[in-house]
């Protein structure tokens, strides 16, 4: 891609980014997440990586309150997997939480689980993160989620925003 296209989608991205906290309606959103092995390189080192979508950390997840959420999760490992949405409450989809062998059968290799569940009465940033054997010391990452109501400060919105994840590798 040359760098024309890129700066139109950065530029479309900044634009969607500076949209997103204003709208409210209610919607359907949607993520795929494929646990995948990929080689990450941090201060000087390369090494191989459990992560999501071949990203360290994760991808953030970025909802209203009051949307629906569909995560689909391939298991693109040997292992068995599940995704764990930390801190979210779940009312009356307890199937959606994550735990292996608590609320669902792990994830195999090479199948998919779609997790489903409606964010109501939360707001704020919470974190997902993989909650099967140690997978979770790579496999997390942000999970945000957009208040309905203007925020209780002057002006109303955020004049930016960074996620601070803390973690050890
Ligand atoms: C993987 O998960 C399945 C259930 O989804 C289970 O039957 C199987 O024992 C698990 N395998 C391992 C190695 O934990
Ligand atoms: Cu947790």
């Amino acid at each position: 891609m040359g760098n024309f296209g890129f700066l139109m989608i950065s530029t479309f991205l900044v634009l969607i980014a500076t949209l997103l906290p204003y709208s409210s309606a209610s919607t359907t959103r949607r993520f795929h997440f494929n646990v995948e092995w990929k080689k990450v390189t941090r201060l000087c080192h390369t090494k191989q990586l459990l992560t999501v979508n071949g990203q360290y950390p994760g991808p953030a997840v970025v909802v209203h309150e009051g949307d629906t959420v569909e995560i689909k999760v391939t298991n693109r490992i040997a292992q068995n997997t599940t995704i764990h949405w930390h801190g979210l409450r779940q009312y009356r989809t307890g199937w959606a939480d994550g735990p292996a062998y608590i609320t669902q059968c792990p994830i195999r290799s090479k199948q998919s689980y779609t997790y489903r569940f409606k964010v109501e009465d939360q707001r704020g940033t919470l974190l997902w993160h993989a909650h099967h054997s140690w997978q979770r010391a790579s496999v997390y990452g942000t999970f945000i989620i957009y208040p309905r109501q203007p925020y209780p400060f002057s002006g109303g919105h955020i004049q930016s925003e960074i996620p601070i994840i803390l973690g050890t590798k």
